[in-house]
Formats: C-alpha cells, sequence, structure tokens
C-alpha cells in the first residue's frame, strides 16, 4: 500500500501524506516515496505547483515512534537517530527545497515534529482553522530536526522560534498565521478548494522567478546587505535572459495576460 497517494489537477501535483490510522506519521517508506513523488513532480515539464496535504484529520504526526528504526527497545542497544535523518528525512528535505516549481503545504490537521518542519520547509503554507503546529520533540527528550533550528529563527526571530521548540505546545493555526509562521488560517471546509486555488495560481506564474525568489530569501538571512544586493543582480540577470521576462514584459505592453512556460 502507497503511503503517499499522488494526484494531478492540471498543472498542479498533489502528494497526500496516507497513512491516516497513525497521523501520516513518517515511516522510511513515505520519505523515500516522498522524495521520489518530488523527483518524478520535478522531471514532470506540465507539472508548475506540487501540493502537499495529509489524509484524514492529520497533516503529519512526525516520526512513527513504531518505526523499529528509532523505536528504543530494552533488549537492543540504543539507535542512532542521525541515520533516520542522514538517510531518509535530509535528502526528502533538500528535495522539496530545490524544486523547480513552487510547493505548497495545505494543513489540514495537526502538523508535529518532523510533521510541522515538512510543512514549513514548504514555500507556503495555508492550514485549517482546526489545525495545529507542534514542535513535539522536547517532548521526547529529542531537539528539533527536519529543518526546525534552521526555519523557526528565520520564520519568527529567536524569541518565539525559542519559545516553540522548548516548550513544544500546541500553537493553533489562526495563531500562527497571526505570527507569520504561515501564509493563512482557512475555515476547515475551504482548505482544499483555497489551497488549490492557491496553487493553480502559482503554476500560471513564472516559475523560475519564482524558484529564484525562494532561493534569494534563503540566503538573504546571512549576507550582509552588499552581498544581498550583489546576489540579487546575480539571480536576476540570469531571469532577465529567460523567456518568461519577455513575455511578461510583452504581455504588460499589450495589456493582456501573459503565458508563462519557463521552468
Ligand atoms: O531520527 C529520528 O527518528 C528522530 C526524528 C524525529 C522527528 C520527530 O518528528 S520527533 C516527534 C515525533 N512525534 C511526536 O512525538 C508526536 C506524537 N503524537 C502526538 O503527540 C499526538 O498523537 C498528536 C498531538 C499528534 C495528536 O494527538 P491526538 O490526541 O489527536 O491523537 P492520538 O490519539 O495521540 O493519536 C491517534 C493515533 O495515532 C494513535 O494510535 P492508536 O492509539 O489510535 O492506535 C497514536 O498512537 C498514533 N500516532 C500519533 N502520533 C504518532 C502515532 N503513531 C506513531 N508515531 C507517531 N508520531
Amino acid at each position: 500500500m502507497p503511503e503517499i497517494q499522488i494526484g494531478q489537477e492540471g498543472a498542479v501535483r498533489t502528494l497526500t501524506l496516507k497513512r491516516p490510522a497513525a497521523l501520516n506519521a513518517c515511516t522510511s517508506t513515505m520519505l523515500v516515496e516522498l522524495r521520489e513523488a518530488l523527483a518524478a513532480a520535478a522531471a514532470d515539464e506540465p507539472t508548475r505547483c506540487v501540493l502537499i496535504t495529509g489524509a484524514g484529520r492529520a497533516f503529519c504526526a512526525g516520526q512513527d515512534l513504531s518505526d523499529p528504526l528509532v523505536a528504543p527497545d530494552e533488549s537492543a542497544p540504543p539507535k542512532n537517530l542521525g541515520h533516520m535523518l542522514e538517510h531518509f528525512y535530509n535528502p526528502m528535505l533538500l528535495a522539496l527545497r530545490a524544486m523547480p516549481v513552487p510547493v505548497i503545504a495545505a494543513v489540514n490537521g495537526v502538523a508535529a515534529g518532523s510533521g510541522a518542519n515538512l510543512a514549513l520547509a514548504c514555500d507556503m503554507v495555508l492550514a485549517a482553522e482546526s489545525a495545529s503546529f507542534i514542535q513535539a520533540f522536547t517532548r521526547i527528550g529529542l531537539a528539533p530536526d527536519s529543518g526546525g533550528t534552521w526555519l523557526l529563527p528565520r520564520m519568527v526571530g529567536r524569541a518565539r522560534a525559542m519559545q516553540l521548540a522548548l516548550l513544544g505546545d500546541k500553537l493553533p493555526a489562526a495563531e500562527a498565521a497571526a505570527m507569520g509562521l504561515i501564509a493563512r488560517c482557512v475555515p476547515d471546509a475551504e482548505l482544499g478548494s483555497q489551497a488549490m486555488a492557491m496553487a493553480q495560481r502559482l503554476a500560471q506564474m513564472p516559475s523560475r522567478a519564482l524558484v529564484a525568489t525562494r532561493q534569494a530569501m534563503d540566503m538573504s538571512l546571512d549576507l550582509s546587505f552588499e552581498q544581498a544586493l550583489a546576489a540579487e543582480a546575480a539571480l536576476q540577470s540570469r531571469l532577465g535572459y529567460a523567456a518568461d521576462y519577455s513575455e511578461g514584459v510583452t504581455a504588460f505592453k499589450a495589456k493582456r495576460a501573459a503565458r508563462f512556460t519557463d521552468r
């Protein structure tokens, strides 16, 4: 039984985490399937946006704590959890951040531990009102992983990042939106349609410009102002040679909608 369900709506590839009985907790199988599904979407020219969501009442409860690769076992030596990260999480997350098209998370319920950070690693997060985000790591004696230590301070500042990570409290979606951790909190019944509408909108936009925006934002916090200006100039040089720039300006002058095709 696949643990990732793959769908397609026009130019939008949907990836649904599908272990609802365990709140879509991540197994090594699911992480490999997710990485492969991202690679397939990246290689598929007609796909111009990826939408990740969860089946059932949760988005993802983080690492499956029953997985023999990580579950503590008194009759066996302790396991090296770093291996799970190095072999399964990190390659998937690096593939996600290197996608040639935007990636949206539609958080339909609780997103805990690595499940929360999987959502936050996406380019835009929409969440249902009943959803929540939990940096659940310290609750079980671990520190944030799956990019949490990098993402959280950049997204909400160190003080809030530390509060979320140290306490591991449940953060309702509305509060996550209010503090700028996610883009939008929507009524439960509207999550699917609003997330798909956003994905379809992004799919019509110039993919290379969107991806360059992600790259520039990711880099900028580690750069001086001068370095950021230089990085922007380098990205803009690249975009200026692409067909989408020519199409965008031509469409503007002709007062028509642009038809972007680069990827
Ligand atoms: O290398 C490494 O492996 C380290 C990597 C770590 C990455 C991490 O993600 S660490 C954090 C792991 N996640 C957690 O600690 C969260 C554990 N889950 C919860 O705290 C709660 O389930 C939730 C707050 C997410 C939801 O609570 P609630 O009350 O809505 O649901 P529930 O009743 O607790 O769970 C429903 C079922 O899902 C239940 O199974 P059952 O009793 O009906 O058969 C529960 O055991 C299962 N489930 C929930 N989370 C996990 C899980 N099963 C396995 N692993 C889980 N993470």
